[in-house]
């Protein structure tokens, strides 16, 4: 499967993408069965797989359950090296671009690097970029890096055209899960007028206004987690969207 390249030539004609953002710590077989169903029905396009933290290893079961049960591509969203399960279609290989912590930019790039290569795991090279959300968010804690102030859309641009120009194929936006504000609507569209790499929002979207506003603003994918978990009719309405 050619996640990246298919992805690229969709953003590229503004087709636009809803990722739902799978915790393994937060699923059970039984809220996965009935996410699959829902998630296929309505014709989600990716299953976002990863979550801060690891209180159980069963995330390769969960993404063979997951795979059983839809045919939704699962990427993988890690939190850590901990979360590279290689029954997964591709994983979002993130390097903190808005951070200055040499680990999460280049360190367990380089302790997995021989692992992904020996693997079947399509790579997503991804720009990750987390934006300040109102309250420090566990991504913010667990990466030991500072958000970029949402008010500070010049840097937000510079970071996604310096990651663009060293090569990463994904930008992604994240004002980190459950956050209070989602990323700007301004943010997103100074940012999405500076790239021509897909752009992928999330943190925060909590209902389909939100979700709108990210879209309207130029995002080429956006991806739900919390709401979803609390409410799953969500995906059936930001998906009408999407359409
Ligand atoms: C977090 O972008 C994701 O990394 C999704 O966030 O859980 O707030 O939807 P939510």
């Amino acid at each position: 499967m050619d996640l990246l390249n298919k992805l690229t030539k969709d953003a590229s004609k503004g087709k636009k993408k809803f990722a739902v953002l799978v915790d393994p710590d937060k699923s059970t077989t039984a809220s996965l069965k009935k996410l699959a169903g829902i998630a296929s029905k309505a014709g989600v396009d990716y299953f976002f797989f990863g979550g801060s933290l690891l209180m159980h290893g069963k995330g390769g079961a969960q993404i063979s359950y997951l795979r059983d049960h839809s045919d939704i591509p699962v990427i993988l969203f890690p939190g850590s090296s901990l979360q590279v399960y290689p029954n997964a279609h591709g994983i979002l290989l993130l390097s903190l671009i808005s951070g200055r912590n040499p680990d999460m930019l280049i360190g367990k790039h380089v302790e997995s690097a021989a692992l992904l290569r020996a693997g079947k795991l399509e790579i997503l090279p991804t720009g990750y970029m987390l934006i300040e959300s109102g309250k420090p968010t566990s991504v913010s804690y667990i990466s030991n890096t500072q958000p970029i102030p949402s008010d500070k859309s010049d840097i937000a641009v510079c970071t996604a055209i310096a990651g663009e120009m060293l090569g990463l194929k994904l930008v992604y936006m994240d004002a980190g899960s459950g956050a209070i504000n989602p990323v700007p609507g301004e943010m997103i569209r100074r940012v999405k007028e500076n790239i021509s790499i897909p752009l992928i929002v999330g943190g925060g979207i909590s209902d389909t206004v939100k979700a709108k506003t990210a879209l309207k603003a130029g995002a080429d994918v956006i991806v739900i987690g919390n709401a979803i978990e609390k409410n799953p009719k969500l995906i059936t309405a930001i998906s009408e969207l999407l359409k």
